[in-house]
């Protein structure tokens, strides 16, 4: 028995050796996938054609197109996320930034505005996502769309999912919204100024010059509606903020083992399992909560208006009340960093 199990115990340690050794991650930078991409291509080919993509747009998106080594690496060794919040903060929301910020809300005051009244989306907002984005417009990724999704699609790793975005990347191309040129997105395929993956193109990108196009590439009416409408399709609030940095009670562990979920989180369980149950701001006053500067919450006579507590440094750092509209933000990207960071860049941009 123990001779069995020694040797359990030795197959099982050279399966973790050589699945960490740097010779594996060699060989893995290869597509997985025992089908040749060119046979892969033609299944693709058909699927494609009787989903509407012409002959045409489909043999131009392709020609000359392999899988790119560079993105399989990518997104094998997607970094752990290690940085802390006051790390992430400092550098998503640095001075430089806010700096860019205000000069780029400047330049395109009266598109923004144009926006911002139309959709129901305030102006600092936008502009929040569009910088934490893609640094308001000037750094979208420098991939081809098409290459980097049929990659990913024709790699073993989540092969659905890609494949899906793939297809309606090609209905993006069919139906004219950019020029094959500019079709460019980051390594894992999210495109333009706001980074939309080709499903959420489909779900909210905005047509908001009326030229037929959803160019989330150039236009910047375009881009700034396709944002707006993504918030404003997940319950945004035009008339309220995101939520508030705010002073807790002095025991702050006794208050949060009174607060803290107890109940399992459906979605964006990465970011909300840190959350607070979601409170009136009368009963968080009522618990001790105040603003930054110890004064009292406001008073919102909505009885549905509810916030939820969340500390992202600890019970030592920070915290912050954070109302329906952070939800909203959530859904752009499943993380309280992230979400914060958009936050705190937008009240820069007031
Ligand atoms: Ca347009």
């Amino acid at each position: 028995m123990r001779d069995v199990i020694n040797r359990l115990i030795m197959v099982f340690s050279l399966i973790v050796f050589w699945s960490a050794s740097p010779l594996w991650a060699k060989v893995r930078i290869v597509a997985d996938n025992p089908q040749t991409f060119t046979d892969w291509l033609a299944e693709l080919k058909t699927e494609a054609l009787s989903k509407g993509i012409s002959e045409t747009t489909f043999e131009g998106a392709f020609t000359g197109v392999e899988p790119d080594p560079k993105v399989i690496k990518l997104d094998r060794n997607q970094p752990e996320f290690t940085q802390t919040y006051f790390q992430y903060i400092s550098k998503r929301v640095s001075q430089t930034r806010i700096k860019n910020g205000r000069t780029k809300v400047a330049e395109n005051a009266a598109a923004l505005k144009a926006v911002a009244d139309k959709i129901g989306v305030q102006q600092r907002f936008i502009a929040g996502i569009w910088g934490m984005e893609t640094n308001y417009g000037s750094y979208s990724g420098g991939y081809s769309v098409i290459r980097s999704l049929a990659t990913l699609a024709y790699d073993m790793r989540r092969p659905k999912y890609f494949r899906t975005q793939l297809i309606k990347a090609l209905n993006i191309l069919e139906e004219g919204h950019v020029n094959p040129a500019n079709f460019k997105g980051s390594w894992a395929g999210a495109m333009g100024q706001g980074q939309f993956m080709p499903s959420s193109f489909f779900a909210y990108a905005y047509d908001f010059n009326g030229d037929g196009k959803k160019d989330i590439w150039t236009d910047k009416e375009d881009v700034f509606a396709s944002i707006a409408n993504y918030l404003k399709e997940h319950g945004w609030q035009s008339s309220r903020t995101w939520g508030r940095q705010v002073r807790l009670p002095e025991d702050v562990d006794g208050l949060w083992a009174k607060v803290r979920q107890t109940e399992k989180v459906k979605y964006c369980r990465r970011a909300l399992k840190d959350h607070s149950k979601q409170y009136s701001l009368a009963e968080w006053q009522d618990m001790g909560v105040r603003t930054i500067y110890g004064a009292d919450l406001p008073a919102v006579s909505d009885p549905n208006f509810k916030a939820s507590l969340i500390m992202p440094a600890g019970p030592k750092g920070p915290a912050f009340l954070t109302y329906k509209n952070f939800r909203a933000i959530l859904s752009y990207n499943c993380s309280n960093f992230y979400a914060l960071g958009v936050s705190l860049l937008s009240d820069e941009l007031k």
